[in-house]
């Protein structure tokens, strides 16, 4: 399997390559290091780059050498430190969201911001990068610690590490024996680690806190939870607005793996929360039966970003607790989830579908509920794009099931309830007066009475 996902990515990047910026830049006089660019004639070197970004000069990295003196850098030993990994780099370039997600921090938080270049070593073929891992991450905890001699805590740092990169924050945490602050894998890569043992890949000892946000579990990303908390975003497999068919090349291949970089970089730099709530499954998520977070979490939802524990308040965090959200299709990313309830007065014995749409000045967004022959009550979640309180209107819709040997009901009449996630403890929610009827195939709006508090 990693065989065959390793030709498809030749061919597609080979027909696609394109030249990357060169090694260095000029910013207002000073210079300015930047990635290496390796070429599939590999070096023998693993070559390992850090480069330093903070406040002061986002754009303009400053090379830090294994031998150098870190003390003759900007680097700020009072302030908490967030050091960046990559992944394989099929053609040795640099990778083109180092600088969105390097500014992205330095925006909301000032702090040293470490970006490891490996390209030399991650290049040619995944195997290989692979192979690679053990001693790249040595190299990486050399320098941390260093970093410690300086008098750093290891609590204030904090590894981000995308795809193989996540794996190899994980090594790097089990070196410092789990004692580091924070590790969050961006897809965590799934290929040859999906059944790695612990000690090989990410997991929840690797760090006091460690959370995984996976959007590609069928393909480059790992399908198990590896941190305490881990992010299914969409499920976990497959992004809206991502293309589904191999026709969009690159693209296809690589959109949802590079989604849960983007959904970060987006996350940091908007202020729209994206929570998520623990559950079994995707399935059961959708389905409504999963509306808060008092389980595990006692009433704290995790959001992605950088709030510490991603804002969950418990002193001891469990460990591999999936956790379930939904996007909208580009940046900003973030929806709000409302639980969507339909009652009907009497039973059917056949199934009862009904398309609910949420209508506010700028968005309409639709959920289907579904109620099961001879029961009453069906729920279904709906991701809208503004907050419930400014919707203006709800659209119900029923679809009878008209078969050529039967016709169904031509109306049905029941309750209809609706409330944003996360529920309350009392689970209060708005509802429509009783007996509304909803005729076929017919629009019917409602004002929702849910007023912005
Ligand atoms: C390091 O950061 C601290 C806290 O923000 C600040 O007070 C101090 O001036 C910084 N030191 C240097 C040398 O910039
Ligand atoms: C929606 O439009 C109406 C009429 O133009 C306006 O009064 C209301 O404030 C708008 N609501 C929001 C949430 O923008
Ligand atoms: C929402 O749907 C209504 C009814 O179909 C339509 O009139 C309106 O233009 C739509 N609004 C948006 C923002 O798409
Ligand atoms: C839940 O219901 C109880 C009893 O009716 C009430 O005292 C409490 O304020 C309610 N809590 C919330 C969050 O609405
Ligand atoms: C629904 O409407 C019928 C007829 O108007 C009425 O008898 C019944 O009580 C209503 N049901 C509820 C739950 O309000
Ligand atoms: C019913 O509402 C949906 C969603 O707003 C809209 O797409 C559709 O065009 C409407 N259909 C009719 C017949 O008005
Ligand atoms: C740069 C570097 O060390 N590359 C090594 C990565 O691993 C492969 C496979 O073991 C070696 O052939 C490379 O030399």
């Amino acid at each position: 399997m990693v065989g065959d996902l390793e030709s498809k990515l030749f061919a597609v990047l080979f027909l696609l390559s394109t030249a990357q910026a060169g090694n260095t830049g000029r910013l207002s006089g000073h210079h300015c290091a930047d990635f290496q660019t390796a070429n599939i004639l590999r070096g023998s070197k693993l070559k390992v780059q850090f480069l330093l970004f903070t406040s002061s000069s986002p754009s303009c990295g400053e090379l830090i050498l294994a031998d150098d003196d870190i003390k003759k850098s900007s680097f700020n030993s009072s302030l908490e430190t967030k050091i960046i990994i990559h992944g394989f780099r099929a053609l040795g370039t640099k990778p083109s969201w180092i600088e969105g997600l390097v500014h992205a921090i330095l925006h909301t938080s000032q702090v040293n911001v470490i970006a490891v270049d490996w390209v030399y070593g991650s290049t040619g073929a995944y195997p290989s990068a692979v192979e690679n891992v053990t001693q790249l991450a040595l190299s990486i905890s050399q320098f941390i610690s260093k970093l410690l001699a300086l008098g750093v805590s290891g609590t204030s740092i904090h590894i981000i590490g995308v795809s193989l990169g996540a794996h190899v924050g994980g090594l790097v945490g089990h070196f410092h024996g789990g004692q580091l602050g924070r590790i969050t894998g961006l897809d965590p890569a799934g290929p040859k680690y999906t059944r790695a043992s612990p000690e090989e890949r990410l997991d929840p000892g690797d760090a006091l806190f460690v959370e995984a946000i996976h959007t590609d579990a069928d393909n480059f990303g790992i399908r198990i939870p590896v941190g305490h908390i881990d992010y299914f975003v969409n499920g976990g497999k497959d992004q809206p607005g991502c293309p589904r068919f191999i026709s969009a090349g690159y693209k296809y291949l690589i959109c949802d793996h590079m989604r849960a970089v983007h959904l970060y970089v987006s996350a940091l730099k908007h202020s729209c929360p994206i929570l998520a709530f623990p559950c079994a499954s995707h399935q059961d998520f959708l389905n409504g039966h999963c509306v808060d977070c008092v389980d595990p979490f006692l009433f704290s939802c995790p959001r992605i970003g950088l709030l510490e524990q991603a804002g969950v308040e418990m002193r001891k965090l469990p460990k591999e607790v999936k956790v379930y959200l939904m996007t909208s299709t580009s940046a900003p990313f973030c929806v709000h989830h409302s639980l969507v309830e339909f009652q009907l007065q009497t039973k059917r014995n056949v199934v009862t579908s009904i398309e609910i749409t949420f209508c506010s000045n700028s968005t309409n967004d639709s959920a289907k509920i579904t109620i099961p022959k001879l029961q009453v009550m069906g729920k279904q979640l709906l991701a809208h794009r503004v907050p419930l309180c400014q919707i203006n209107s709800v659209t119900l819709k029923y679809l009878p099931k008209n078969k050529f040997w039967r016709k169904d009901e031509s109306s049905i009449v029941g309750k209809f309830c609706a409330a944003q996630l996360p529920l309350d403890s009392n689970r209060t929610m708005s509802c429509l007066p009783w007996n509304i009827t909803l005729p076929g195939n017919t629009n019917v709006s409602y004002e929702l009475p849910a007023t912005c508090a």
